[in-house]
This record gives C-alpha cells, structure tokens and sequence, in this order.
C-alpha cells in the first residue's frame, strides 16, 4: 500500500555535513521525497513530537537537542514506506544498529542518533500534521 511516513534528519545529522548521503540511501530504495525543508523545530513541535517520552528522565535533554540547530525536515511516499523507513535507519541505539543502516554508519550514541522515522502510520499522520501544518 502506498503510504506516506515523516523522517527528520537532526541536528548532528545537518551539523555533520551527512544530509546528502542520507538522502541518496532513502531515495535509492525507490522512496519518493514528497516534502523536504530545512528548520528549526520549535520547542511546542518537538514536545508534541516526543509526547510518548514526556514521562523519561531524557525527555529535557531530547527536546534540547533537536531545537538546538536546523534539522531537515521530510514526507516520504512510498509502497510500506514507514517499515522501509525504519529498515534504512536501523535499530535506535546505534550499538545495536546493523553495519550498513543510517544508525549504524553514522552513529555512535543513542542521544545522537542522526534520524527520525514515524513508527507507525498512525505516528506519521501526526507528526507530517505538526511539521507541516497545512
Ligand atoms: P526516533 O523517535 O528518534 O525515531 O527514535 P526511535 O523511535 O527509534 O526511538 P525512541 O522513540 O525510543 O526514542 C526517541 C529518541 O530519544 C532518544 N533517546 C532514547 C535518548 O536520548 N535516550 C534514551 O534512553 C532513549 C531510549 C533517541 C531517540
């Protein structure tokens, strides 16, 4: 089914010089760049974002990190394209992230993790409503 999923580069991503690459991996599967913007995400964004982690001990520091410089903001189409999605990126922590996905090549730590997906299409239907708001 053709689906639509929110992926969000961060900061250490942007920072990183990485996009490009990045970009060229998610795009190679046939995944099709439907939105793409660059930004800075507000406080009020990234703590809608993360609501599922409001109760965390890393919440604070999480909605400091990514409001902390521009981020790269994405709607991407695509058959399956929440599970292709996280497929690319890889497993959240980087120590357990595969060789050879986005986590596993370009991070070490999981408060640095360089990428965003939506986890599910109900996810993504929110979050492309709180990042781009029509
Ligand atoms: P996101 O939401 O960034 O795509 O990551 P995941 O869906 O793969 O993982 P998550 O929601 O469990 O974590 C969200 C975000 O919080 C950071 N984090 C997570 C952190 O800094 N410390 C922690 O202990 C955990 C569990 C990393 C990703």
């Amino acid at each position: 089914m053709y689906e639509r999923t929110y992926c969000m580069l961060k900061p250490e991503a942007v920072a990183g010089g990485l996009v490009g690459e990045i970009l060229a991996r998610l795009e190679r599967v046939g995944l099709v760049i439907e939105r793409l913007e660059l930004a800075c995400v507000t406080k009020e964004q990234a703590r809608e974002n993360y609501v599922e982690h409001a109760e965390k001990p890393f919440y604070e520091e999480l909605v400091a990190h990514i409001t902390s410089g521009p981020v790269v903001k994405m709607v991407l189409g695509g058959e399956g394209a929440v599970a292709v999605t996280r497929k690319l990126m890889g497993a959240t922590d980087p120590l357990e992230a595969a060789p050879g996905t986005i986590r596993g090549d370009f991070s070490l730590t999981l408060d640095r993790n360089v990428i965003h997906g939506s986890d599910s299409l109900a996810s993504a239907e929110r979050e492309i409503k709180v990042f781009f708001p029509a």
